[in-house]
């Protein structure tokens, strides 16, 4: 069997993401750090996004469509990811497409990519966009808030999919000025982080530090 290949930035949230699904699976993978424009300029993905996936033959873009193939493709190694159980497979993939959707729109885009990628004037963090984001943020933790306390810290029944998308996110969102605030008070988010940050595959996906907030 060839080695699998991600290529994209350690620091990006969704190769970070394919990364923990490839540990989880128990998979040996190589990691060639690149950043978007690159993967459009070297044909990767046409999209000219993060990460993608090679494995022999396949390449692969989109971190749904990567998931879709390594947890069918190896179905029968590692965390299984999604559960035989239609209703909570269903369920694990709302919130994969809410935190595609909703997540990197407002907590990554509008929120921790102001304080990690400043783009106001002068390379200043844009306070407005940020204090508009705050609380669609807040709003967005309280329903995963909910789901992991009703599920001891996962956000489905078991560790899945929904796990992996969001936690990585979270990671970052900690570290930002206002993140231990917007924790505090959401007993399932606690969870989630004692569940996700103890995992050998957590640890084995560590990003380089962002810059320092401001
Ligand atoms: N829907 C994509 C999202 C990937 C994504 O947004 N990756 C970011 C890095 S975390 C990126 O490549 N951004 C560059 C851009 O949007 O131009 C996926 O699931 O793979």
């Amino acid at each position: 069997m060839s080695r699998l290949k991600v290529f994209g930035a350690p620091q990006s949230t969704f190769v970070r993401t394919v990364r923990l699904i490839l540990e989880e699976k128990g998979l040996d993978y190589d990691l060639e750090p690149l950043w978007p424009k690159d993967a459009r300029e070297r044909g990767l993905n046409p999209f000219g996004k993060i990460p993608v996936l090679q494995d022999g033959e396949v390449r692969l873009f989109e971190t749904l469509g990567i998931a879709h193939y390594v947890l069918r493709r190896y179905h029968e190694r590692g965390n299984r990811l999604l559960p035989d159980d239609v209703v909570q497979s269903a369920r694990a993939l709302s919130y994969v497409g809410a935190i595609l959707d909703h997540g990197n729109a407002v907590i990554t885009r509008r929120y921790i990519l102001q304080y990690a990628l400043p783009q106001g004037p002068d390379g200043q963090v844009d306070r407005a966009t940020i204090e508009a984001a705050l609380p669609e943020v807040e709003a967005q933790l309280r329903v995963y808030d909910a789901a992991a306390e009703a599920n001891g810290g996962t956000l489905i029944s078991s560790l899945s999919l929904a796990d992996l998308y969001l936690w990585p996110i979270l990671f970052y969102l900690r570290q930002m000025p206002e993140g231990p605030q917007l924790l505090n008070g959401k007993p399932g988010l606690a969870k989630m982080s004692g569940v996700m940050e103890d995992r050998a595959s957590f640890q084995a996906t560590m990003p380089p530090a962002l810059p320092q907030a401001a």
